[in-house]
This record gives structure tokens, sequence and C-alpha cells, in this order.
């Protein structure tokens, strides 16, 4: 378990880092900004979903104050705020699946959707 507040602030900010990072490669193959690499993209989303069920352990009770973008209302609306983390692994579940199929449009579409479960959640818990 973590010692401070301070470690799990550290422990989610590392996930969402790779998570970041992983997402954001699919996203230019997605924008057109880079070619489709259709082992690359199956690759970024099984890293992506792999990473989804990193951060919620990192979100203990206090750890809303620290060097964090993490809102209070996270633990006002927990059990909202669980069944949005809990969207977010589905659907980046259902990304890797999608990638597998070749499919343009399932990839968009899957694609889309984990892309919305991280705004959604940004919009009403993260400061911005
Ligand atoms: C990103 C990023 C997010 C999501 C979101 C998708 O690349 O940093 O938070 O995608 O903007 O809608």
């Amino acid at each position: 378990n973590f010692k401070e507040p301070a470690d799990a602030i550290e422990y989610r900010q590392a996930a969402f880092s790779l998570i970041g990072y992983n997402f954001g490669d699919m996203a230019a193959m997605m924008k057109g900004k880079k070619p489709f690499d259709a082992a690359v993209f199956s690759t970024r989303a099984e890293n992506v979903a792999a990473l989804s069920k990193i951060p919620h352990e990192g979100f203990i009770v206090g750890s809303d104050k620290g060097d964090t973008e993490a809102l209070a209302k996270i633990w006002q609306d927990k059990a909202d705020f669980d069944s949005k983390m809990t969207t977010f692994q589905t659907n980046a579940a259902a990304l890797v699946v999608a990638a597998k199929t070749n499919d343009k449009n399932q990839i968009k579409q899957a694609f889309g959707n984990t892309g919305k479960s991280c705004k959604g959640c940004h919009d009403v818990y993260k400061k911005d």
C-alpha cells in the first residue's frame, strides 16, 4: 500500500503518462498524421488495455491534495468515478479486439469509444 498520498499520485500519473503516449500514437494513425500500421496499433491497444487497470488503485482517500489534477469531486461521487473507470477499461479491451479484425470501421468506432471514455472522465474529474 502507499505510504503517502504523494506515492499514490505518482503511481497513477505514471500509468496515465504511459496511457497518453500509447493512445496518442494510435490517435496519430487514426488522424492520418502517420501511416496506419496494424501491428503497432494492436500493440498500442494492448498496452492501453493493460495500463487502464492501473490508475484506479492510486485514487486513495486524501490524494486530491498535492501535485495532482484530480478534483475532490472524485471522492464525493466515487461510485460514478469507479463506473467511468470501468467503462474505460471495457472500451480499451474492446479496442484490442477491434484492432485484430483489421476492419477500419470497427477500429474507428472502438477507438472513438475509448477516447470518449477518457474525455468523459476528464471533463468531470480533472482540473483543466
Ligand atoms: C488524448 C488525450 C485524452 C484523450 C481525449 C480523447 O490523446 O490526452 O485525454 O485523447 O482527448 O477524446
